[in-house]
């Protein structure tokens, strides 16, 4: 089978879509840092309508931090892939255009720095994941300890991307050139403000100079992104490749929804991406609070129960009715904690969401969601149990998230299988867990003794330990689908 690429585009059967512009005359105004399936499922599709629309200078060089497979897969097709949009409705197809080239940083940490330097790049967007960001989630603050922050204080060359984005603007400003607009996509509280507060603290351990120019200079609008990905499988690719009739080596899969709000703050411009359905605002904090809190919450949430339950996929944990009156109780108990959205309608926003959870032609895998839970914990389910709390009220729902993820971390599932933990903490939980036992009463206060997850005030909290201690007890004596079930009784 030929290769999708520049010279098959024109043989595609006419049901898949396709740049409609000449990929030739586009040049780069964007680097993106973190080129997985969410940003080319999102962003870039964004990107690729403001592309077709005439706004020719802000193609996207894609980079990964680390391993080359996105480089080696979309190479030879001239930075090509599919969009295949799945739902109820018969798969539609996309190829879009918007990435001139992906560099991969281990292996060429200059070029990658000459292009962040390059003055015709001015946007610089990122979707390195929670633990990208080499920060404590707890307190949002750099982390200074990490071994990549080390790293990249005492070496020449980077590797992680604050590394990079501080030496980049180093160069650029002992060039005279401005700073390019940091655009956080991930989902992180106040992203923006959070990337800002990384690196400025960072570029202060270099040099107090820089991190005076960044405090000053530097503008990074928060953004609210949302759009389900699911990792690509090769049933994916198998289904691409018949839908063109060339191959694909790495297409991404995604939902129909999409939203993505901007903070308009770009002091050296931007596409005009309000023309291709951006919201763009004054302050994304409501909207960012909506989403981590309903939509990402519910996701962990169900990600541990349904996994634990033995659901492979988000689908089919809502498919069962105690696991999908677990998702719409803590809905309902994160909603006081929300600001305030005039005119928005929150009820249809919770049942869109519960919609999307059901989509049977996702295949988005809860242990997907599971990963690098202590990472997302303090954002989906920490927050605004300390917002309830704060408030006079319960937490009765994210109690039992909690306990979910306590109960994932021991590391063995309920038929007494290995769970294949990914976090940057495996190895503390899994120590914290054997030294406790099975015991939800010894298991809980030294679970939420992880200052960077739970800060420092929950291990001392019996609003907080004594129902996370309950809904624990229940996981380990009857499991959860009986516990989702129990809860959906009351
Ligand atoms: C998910 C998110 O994997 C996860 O943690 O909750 O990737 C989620 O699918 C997106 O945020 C949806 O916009």
């Amino acid at each position: 089978m030929n290769r999708l690429s520049n010279a098959t585009l024109g043989g595609l059967p006419p049901s898949v879509a396709r740049p409609a512009y000449d990929r030739g005359a586009v040049t780069s105004g964007i680097v993106h840092l973190g080129i997985g399936a969410f940003h080319r499922a999102h962003q870039a599709v964004v990107i690729d309508d403001r592309l077709a629309a005439g706004e020719t200078g802000w193609g996207i060089v894609g980079a990964s931090l680390r391993a080359g497979d996105t480089r080696d897969a979309l190479k030879p097709q001239d930075g090509l892939y599919t969009l295949a949009v799945r739902s109820a409705e018969p798969t539609r197809f996309r190829v879009i255009g918007a990435i001139a080239k992906v560099l991969v940083a281990p292996e060429g940490p200059e070029r990658l720095l000459a292009r962040l330097a390059d003055p015709a790049v001015r946007i610089v967007s990122l979707t390195v994941t929670e633990k990208g960001y080499c920060h404590d989630p707890a307190t949002g603050a750099l982390a200074e300890d990490h071994p990549d922050v080390q790293h990249d204080l005492s070496e020449a060359l980077p590797r992680s991307a604050p590394g990079y984005l501080v030496e980049a603007l180093r160069r650029r400003r002992r060039a005279g050139h401005a700073p390019f607009t940091v655009l956080s996509c991930d989902n992180l509280p106040a992203n923006g403000a959070t990337v800002k507060r990384v690196l400025t603290r960072f570029a202060r351990l270099r040099d107090a100079d820089l991190g005076r120019w960044i405090e000053a200079e530097l503008a990074c609008p928060s953004t609210m992104v949302d759009r389900i990905v699911p990792a690509t499988a090769d049933a994916d690719r198998t289904e691409v490749d018949a839908a063109l009739g060339v191959a694909d080596a790495w297409p991404v899969v995604a939902e129909p929804f999409w939203q993505w709000v901007v903070e308009d703050h770009f002091p050296t411009g931007r596409p005009d991406l309000a023309a291709s359905g951006v919201e763009m605002v004054r302050d994304v904090a409501p909207y960012e609070l909506m989403k981590l809190r309903l939509l990402n919450g519910a996701h962990s949430t169900l990600a541990y129960l349904g996994y634990l339950a033995g659901y492979e996929t988000v689908a089919d944990a809502v498919a069962d009715a105690g696991i999908l009156s677990v998702v719409a109780r803590l809905m309902d108990e994160a909603t006081p904690t929300l600001r305030p959205l005039p005119g928005f309608d929150l009820d249809a926003y919770k049942q869109n969401l519960r919609r999307r959870f059901a989509n049977p032609a996702l295949r988005h895998r809860t242990w997907q969601i599971a990963m690098d839970g202590s990472q997302k914990l303090p954002q989906r389910l920490v927050a605004p149990a300390r917002d309830r709390l704060a408030q006079g009220q319960p937490i009765g729902v994210m109690a039992l998230g909690i306990a979910a993820w306590m109960r994932y971390v021991t590391g063995s599932d309920e038929k007494g299988g290995i769970i294949d933990l990914r976090d940057p903490l495996t190895d503390r939980l899994r120590t914290i867990a054997a030294e406790a036992g099975p015991v939800a009463a010894r298991l809980t206060p030294a679970l939420l003794g992880i200052r960077e997850i739970f800060g420092a005030d929950f291990a001392a909290d019996p609003r907080v330990v004594e129902p996370v201690i309950r809904a624990l007890d229940s996981l380990f004596q009857v499991g959860a689908r009986a516990t989702a079930a129990r809860l959906a009784r009351r």
